[in-house]
């Protein structure tokens, strides 16, 4: 079993009930467990500014899916979700990212682990930190608790609620 955290992002529509379906098919996906789903957090879209706000949480797994089995896994679920692939990092229904998969580092074309964005952005940090302060990002070996101390650009967060499940 390896301890996986999804990030969960939506901009498009009924956003919470998308993050909400996405949760409950992550929970169906073979050989996996749901472990935990951090709270709700409306943020400020990073990148292309031009879109609606983003309804962003984390979810951890426990797996014996290997990286990219977990990945394809996730795109099937993007797609019953329905997410109409426009422009990169413009608006959508549903957006699954594996940020962290273990300990292991991934560099490969199409699957980059851990999410090479991840420190950068306020949006994953932040139910980072609710869910495991401890957490410390195989790579560059930073702490999950000391990325909350850097201040840098990264766009507004605010608690939205309580994930319930
Ligand atoms: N891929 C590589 N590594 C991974 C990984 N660790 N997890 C590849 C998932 N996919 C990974 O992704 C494009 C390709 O990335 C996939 O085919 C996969 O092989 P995509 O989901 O089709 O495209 P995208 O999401 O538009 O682009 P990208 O580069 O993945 O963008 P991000 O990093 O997902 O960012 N602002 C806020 N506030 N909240 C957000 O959630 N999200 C984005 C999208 C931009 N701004 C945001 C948010
Ligand atoms: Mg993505």
């Amino acid at each position: 079993m390896t301890r996986a955290f999804v990030g969960l992002g939506s901009n498009l529509g009924e956003r919470e009930r998308f993050i909400r379906q996405a949760v409950e098919e992550m929970a169906r996906m073979p050989r996996t467990q749901l472990v935990r789903v951090s709270s709700l957090y409306d943020t400020e879209p990073v990148g292309d500014q031009d879109q609606p706000s983003f309804l962003n949480a984390v979810a951890v797994l426990d797996t014996e899916l290997k990286p990219r089995e977990l990945l394809w896994n996730l795109q099937l679920i993007e797609k019953r979700l329905g997410r109409v692939r426009a422009r990169r990092w413009g608006p959508r229904t549903i957006d699954l990212d594996i940020l962290l998969y273990g300990e292991m580092v991934i560099e490969q074309e199409d699957l980059v682990i851990p999410h090479p964005e991840l420190e950068n952005r306020a949006f994953v940090i932040i139910p980072l930190y609710e869910l495991d302060p401890e957490l410390r990002l195989p790579g560059s070996g930073q702490m999950v608790k000391d990325l909350m101390k850097t201040p840098r650009k990264r766009g507004s967060v605010r608690y939205k609620g309580k994930f319930w499940f």
